[in-house]
């Protein structure tokens, strides 16, 4: 196909490459996707991260099917919907105590982009209206918005808007480090007193400047890099100190990835703002929810009663498929044990990853939950290109779609994941790698 034949853009896409040779998937069913040409592909990667319990669950795509024909919209300000209603006070009673209320987005980045603006609006709620900077981590990815680009720390991400990020940001360094951490399994031992970083920024612009720090608690996009141990704990007694609103970033690891409701359960850190997108709906509808503490709603809560307290909302906040689709996948969580299942799979996914510990090519493996990365070395003089070709052979010989970010492979199994079509795979890409240079 010529690139003026194909007038879609893709995102995060090499478009010229792909365009000689599309990748096109037309169909799915649990853990399968069918390509156009009627090739069947697992998948290794739940989607993006999203499709936990597999594609098209039947109970999904009744609830869909129903709610599309009983109401397909509604005005969303001023007045909702009754799934919205109902999904906000699920997912509120499944959040770690103290969390009490939730604002819907329809993305992951608009969900990062809402709880920077929540953060600054609750602070000046409460007359601390100088509280405006926002502190970040390199290797953070928290979307592709504004907000979310700034306080992200992707390289290649921020480059060209370098200019217009958001003013006031900094960023605490990440906690990949080869030389201690290489091949840990879970948590790693050491990299806690990296925490310390904000400890420093608040000494440089005075703790009573800052208004919130965001990280994933799991970073994911950057190749999985899992918290050091103690790391989560001493960001949240940092923040308790300075009076610094804490936002876990669980876009990806909320919804049983790593084994419980939410990261912030599993590892017993508590912030005051959740992000989530993605497993809210199991991925079928676009959907993300922003999850405050109770002092944050509260705080809003002044004023005139007639007044809009938060000047902020998408036209498809709470919209009522994608509520019915949160609804219909909570359910299901619920009814198969879906988050026990995952962590039931973890030692038997972190043993698959960790037999690549001595190949040729593999830098590092890392593993929390059900996400895991194989890191390989970079080619001199061509860093990416290891990767690619990875994901291509593994797509095209082997019939599994992977996820490759530079040259490290990610890895999102389905949170039911059948466990011998879990090692198969893992044999796939161990075929690809031991053939390619
Ligand atoms: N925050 C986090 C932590 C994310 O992982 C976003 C925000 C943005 O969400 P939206 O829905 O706006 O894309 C994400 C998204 C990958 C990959 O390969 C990760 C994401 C998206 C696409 C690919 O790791 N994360
Ligand atoms: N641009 C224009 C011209 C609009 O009218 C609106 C919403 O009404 C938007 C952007 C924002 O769209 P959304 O609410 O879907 O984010």
């Amino acid at each position: 196909m010529s690139t003026a034949a194909n007038p879609y853009w893709l995102p995060f896409t090499a478009n010229r490459d792909f365009n000689k040779k599309p990748r096109v998937i037309s169909g799915a069913s649990g853990h399968w996707y069918t390509t156009s040409d009627g090739t069947r592909m697992y998948d290794t990667f739940s989607g993006l991260w999203t499709s936990g319990i597999g594609h098209c669950h039947p109970k999904i795509v009744a609830a869909v099917q129903k709610q599309v024909a009983e109401l397909d919209y509604c005005i969303g300000f001023q007045v909702t919907n009754d799934k919205a209603l109902e999904l906000a006070a699920r997912v509120t009673a499944m959040a770690p105590d103290g969390i009490t209320n939730c604002f819907f987005t329809n993305s992951g980045s608009e969900s990062v982009d809402t709880a920077l603006k929540i953060a600054l609006g609750y602070h000046r709620a409460r007359g601390e209206g100088h509280r405006t900077r926002l502190i970040g981590r390199e290797r953070g990815y928290h979307g592709v918005n504004f907000g979310g680009m700034s306080v992200g720390g992707m390289v290649p991400n921020r480059k060209v808007f370098s200019a217009m990020l958001l003013p006031g940001v900094d960023h605490m360094r990440h906690t990949r480090d080869l030389e201690h951490n290489a091949f840990s399994r879970g948590l790693p031992e050491w990299g806690a007193h990296l925490a310390d970083d904000l400890e420093q920024l608040c000494a440089l612009h005075d703790g009573s400047n800052i208004a919130a720090v965001i990280v994933e608690p799991v970073a994911g996009s950057a190749g999985v890099l899992p918290p050091p141990v103690g790391y989560l704990k001493r960001l949240r007694e940092i923040c308790d100190r300075h009076g610094i609103l804490l936002i876990f970033d669980e876009v990806i690891t909320a919804f049983g990835r790593v084994g419980a409701s939410f990261a912030a359960e599993r590892f017993g850190v508590t912030p005051d703002i959740i992000t989530t997108a993605k497993g809210l709906t199991n991925g079928v509808i676009p959907m993300g929810a922003v999850l405050v503490r109770d002092k944050i709603y509260d705080a809003f809560m002044n004023g005139p009663e007639f007044m809009i307290e938060l000047f902020h909302g998408y036209t498809y906040s709470g919209h009522p498929v994608a509520a019915a689709a949160g609804l219909a996948a909570l359910d299901v969580y619920e009814e198969e044990n879906i988050f026990e299942q995952a962590a039931s799979l973890e030692s038997h996914f972190e043993d698959l990853l960790h037999s690549f510990d001595n190949h040729k090519h593999v830098i590092d493996v890392r593993n929390i939950g059900l996400m895991g990365a194989i890191e390989m070395a970079p080619r001199e003089g061509a860093v990416g290109a290891r990767g690619s070709e990875v994901f291509k052979k593994c797509f095209w010989e082997e019939n599994l779609a992977v996820r490759a970010g530079m040259d490290t492979l990610s890895f999102s199994p389905f949170l039911n994941s059948d466990p011998d079509e879990m090692q198969q795979s893992f044999e796939g890409i161990r075929r690809v790698l031991d053939a390619i240079d």
